[in-house]
């Protein structure tokens, strides 16, 4: 196996909502049976109640949440967006008897007015053709809340990473399905179908692969440094694939991913290939919200061909430059959050003072992220493009061959054919912080199933 040796796993290998809660209070039934009329409830004084509207027309409703923000839904449930105070907490909530706006009073006594096209409502509905309407009102996720946000000014977005990622920063909320013909848009994030992963369009662009000399950590595989073009715009899954989503590959194909993981089944550092360890049991507890392990190259390539199958769409594996240049997002600094390592834990999983509790002989950072093996998908903040958990939890499998960067296309492409080693990219809940950067690099034998390694999604888009 074309294994480094490293302090790191793998490389011992060679050694409900808001709406149900008025329901459960009975005070939906007030607005459902008055819907020609303003409806509006008030917060019962001293009680732990809430305040909330039905629209003139009877399509959405508005309910104030305990954190002072009112919450706008379509009449199904759907959340559509936030309305705020502008500095303290609202204590009421109404639509105009026009319908045209959503009028708001804060505990302070400020009125506001928030225009319903504002929500992205307005541009919704006026969409030309109806497949294209929930496109039209593509949602942005902020910390703390979320919009919609029309077409219109989605167009007027600019690419500044920061603000991307302030608007994609809101892991657990979904990105909303694709209609059939339409093309994503850098920026947005979309998914194929119901249980489909969250894809996030990044950008075409140009940037320096490899890392400099300079950089803490090096290895020499990551230079000489070369450009890259990145000519058209792709889609990245937002995560890594999750256990639930292999589960229904599995479930769906019959596909065995087999054992013989490289695992430390009795948690007392006695890595090896263990027969019995494998995707649904890597000797460690994951959620189904967990990023799936034990997956080797071959398994990977098959979820990608079930799922373009499915959806109809090229799915794939990221090239190895696709993946730097998107773990980068736009930095050129070791990690996609600067350089400081010892910032890692609010940014990564990776190994840390927790993994060193269990394997004292670990180089480990000195910060506690919070999980010994794997986080669930989304636990730490996204990169500028809202890309999460690049930085560690599990490695990554991309699409190369190993080569050395001097024999490597330049424009993103792979090399192709057989070969007897698969790069990996990003490192792992088990590796030490310079093996988590957006630069280093690993490779292993395509065959090989590892319990800190999985795989994230790419879609190639049409032109
Ligand atoms: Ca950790
Ligand atoms: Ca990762």
């Amino acid at each position: 196996m074309a294994l480094k040796i490293r302090n790191r796993i793998w490389t011992r290998l060679a050694s409900a909502s808001l709406l149900a809660a008025a329901v459960i209070a009975g005070c939906v039934f007030l607005v459902r049976t008055a819907p020609d009329i303003e409806a509006h409830l008030s917060r019962p004084e001293g009680q732990a109640g809430f305040a909330g509207a039905l629209s003139p027309d009877g399509q959405f409703t508005a309910v104030i949440r305990d954190d002072g923000a009112a919450e706008v839904r379509r009449a199904d449930g759907e959340f559509v967006g936030l309305v705020r105070g502008h500095a303290a907490p609202l204590v009421d909530v109404q639509f105009t008897p026009d319908g045209k706006a959503v009028r708001t009073i804060d505990v302070e006594g400020g009125l506001r007015l928030t225009p319903v096209s504002a929500l992205g409502l307005r541009d919704a509905a006026l969409a030309p053709e109806p497949a294209l309407r929930e496109w039209a009102a593509t949602r942005l996720w902020r910390p703390g809340g979320a919009q919609l946000v029309s077409a219109a000014a989605r167009a007027e977005w600019s690419l500044n990473p920061a603000s991307l990622a302030r608007q994609l920063d809101a892991p657990s909320v979904r990105a909303p399905i694709l209609p059939k013909g339409v093309r994503p848009q850098p920026g947005t994030m979309f998914r194929d179908c119901q249980d489909c992963p969250d894809m996030v369009v990044v950008p075409s662009g140009k940037f320096t692969m490899g890392s400099p000399a300079s950089e803490e950590g090096r290895n020499d595989d990551e230079g000489p440094q070369r450009q890259v073009d990145i000519a058209a715009p792709l889609a990245v899954g937002r995560f890594e694939v999750t256990l639930e989503q292999f589960r229904q590959f599995t479930r769906a194909t019959g596909h065995s991913a087999g054992g013989n993981c490289f695992a430390d089944p009795l948690g007392n550092s006695e890595w090896g290939g263990t027969p019995e360890a494998n995707w649904t049991s890597p000797a460690f507890p994951q959620s189904l919200n967990d990023p799936v392990v034990c997956i080797n190259w071959e398994d990977a390539r098959s979820y990608m061909a079930w799922l373009s199958g499915e959806t109809g769409h090229s799915y794939r594996l990221l090239t190895e430059a696709e993946w730097e240049y998107a773990a980068r997002a736009g930095t050129t600094t070791a990690y996609s959050f600067g350089t400081d390592a010892d910032r890692g834990c609010g940014h990564m999983n990776g190994a840390d003072a927790r993994a060193r509790k269990s394997y004292p002989d670990w180089t480990t950072s000195g910060c506690d992220d919070g999980y010994l093996n794997t986080a669930p998908a989304g636990s730490f903040a996204a990169n500028a493009f809202g890309l999460y958990d690049m930085h560690g939890n599990v490695a990554e499998w991309v699409e190369d061959c190993d080569g050395d960067y001097s024999g490597a296309p330049p424009e993103g492409g792979a090399p192709t054919g057989e070969c007897s080693a698969r790069v990996i990219r990003g490192g792992s809940w088990g590796d030490a912080p310079q093996y988590l950067r957006s630069a280093i690099r690993y490779r292993s034998d395509p065959g090989n199933r590892v319990s800190s390694l999985g795989f994230r999604v790419a879609r190639t888009l049409p032109p």
